[in-house]
């Protein structure tokens, strides 16, 4: 995949790739493995966390940061964060009690890998150091900044965020019809408050003004549900070696998708038209905000 973005667009590539590897540094060095038995712990939450995925929520905290001059190391330990907390989501979504899948990002499951006592405490180790990651001044100078990445990340993640999107998806699945402002409403919980919170980071980091930080929480909410839809593209229509994971899923366990409601052809118009406005949002920066505008069009063109 990383082939393909890099000849059609080298700038977000070669950011793909640098964030990829940065963050991949960051949980090395983070992620010391203990010589007691808490070692098998760690080593999971390493098979987890390291050398796999897009990294598409840490580059947003970047390229939105970049936008304000916050110096880089401080935008990769929030990136670091979110990471943290989108792994926790990943690891604990393939358990048997939730979705139940043995291959992610192309490897066994970690509960697959490890056994489901260790991946149920993996996660709960990573939303631990997510929190943990953002209240070190290394992470910013002041306390307040700090707090506020805090807060927000808290909210973003919990009931009112992506845990309380998890749970109306899991009782959609019961339920005969549920109609597009719904399923639109789940999905900005469920994935779009992480992508949120991602673009919002680099905007507290930065001390930025408030009309800046209303045009980039516009562009993030078009770009979460673009995101959404395009990953229901893939469940739908995607190629299984290429995504990394089991697909056409969602229609088998009665989940409540974009595509389900509006078929491929009109999901796939809906998210062009969402990366469209999600750029639109964008228009008062510039060309410093290329790497947003890129970012939303990956967002619907890519294949895994
Ligand atoms: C974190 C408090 C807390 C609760 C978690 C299990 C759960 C509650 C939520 C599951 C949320 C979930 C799995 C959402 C799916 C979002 C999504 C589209 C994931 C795929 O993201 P990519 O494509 O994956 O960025 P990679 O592997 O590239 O990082």
């Amino acid at each position: 995949m990383l082939d393909q973005v890099q000849s059609r667009r080298p700038a977000l590539g070669q950011a793909l790739a640098e964030t990829a590897t940065a963050i991949d540094r960051l949980f090395d060095r983070t992620l010391a493995v203990p010589r007691d038995s808490r070692g098998r712990l760690v080593e999971a939450m390493r098979y987890a966390a390291i050398g796999g995925g897009k990294r598409l929520r840490p580059l947003l905290v970047l390229a939105s940061g970049a936008l304000f001059g916050v110096p880089r190391n401080h935008l990769l330990r929030a990136g670091m964060a979110v990471e943290c907390i989108h792994v926790h989501s990943l690891i604990h979504d393939d358990l048997p009690c939730m979705d139940d899948d043995a291959l992610r990002r192309g490897r066994p499951t970690v509960h697959i890998a490890y056994d489901e006592a260790v991946a149920v405490l993996a996660g709960d180790a990573f939303l631990a150091l997510a929190f943990e990651t953002l209240a070190s001044p290394s992470t910013h100078p002041d306390a307040q900044v700090r707090s506020h990445l805090v807060l927000a990340l808290a909210r973003r993640s919990g009931a009112a965020g992506m845990a309380g999107g998890q749970m109306l998806d899991l009782a959609a699945e019961a339920e005969a019809e549920l109609d597009l402002d719904a399923v639109t409403r789940l999905q900005r919980l469920k994935t779009g408050a992480l992508i949120r919170w991602s673009v919002g980071a680099g905007a507290i980091l930065g001390d930025a003004p408030a009309d800046a930080i209303a045009s980039l929480m516009a562009y993030a909410q078009c770009l979460g549900l673009a995101f959404q839809i395009a990953d229901d593209l893939i469940d739908a229509a995607g190629d299984e070696s290429c995504a990394g994971k089991r697909l056409r899923k969602d229609g088998d366990r009665g989940k409540k998708t974009f595509v389900g409601l509006l078929g491929i052809d009109r999901a796939r118009d809906r998210a062009e038209r969402l990366a469209d406005q999600a750029e639109d949002h964008l228009r008062d920066f510039g060309p410093a905000a290329d790497l947003l505008r890129d970012i939303a069009r990956f967002a619907v063109e890519r294949d895994r």
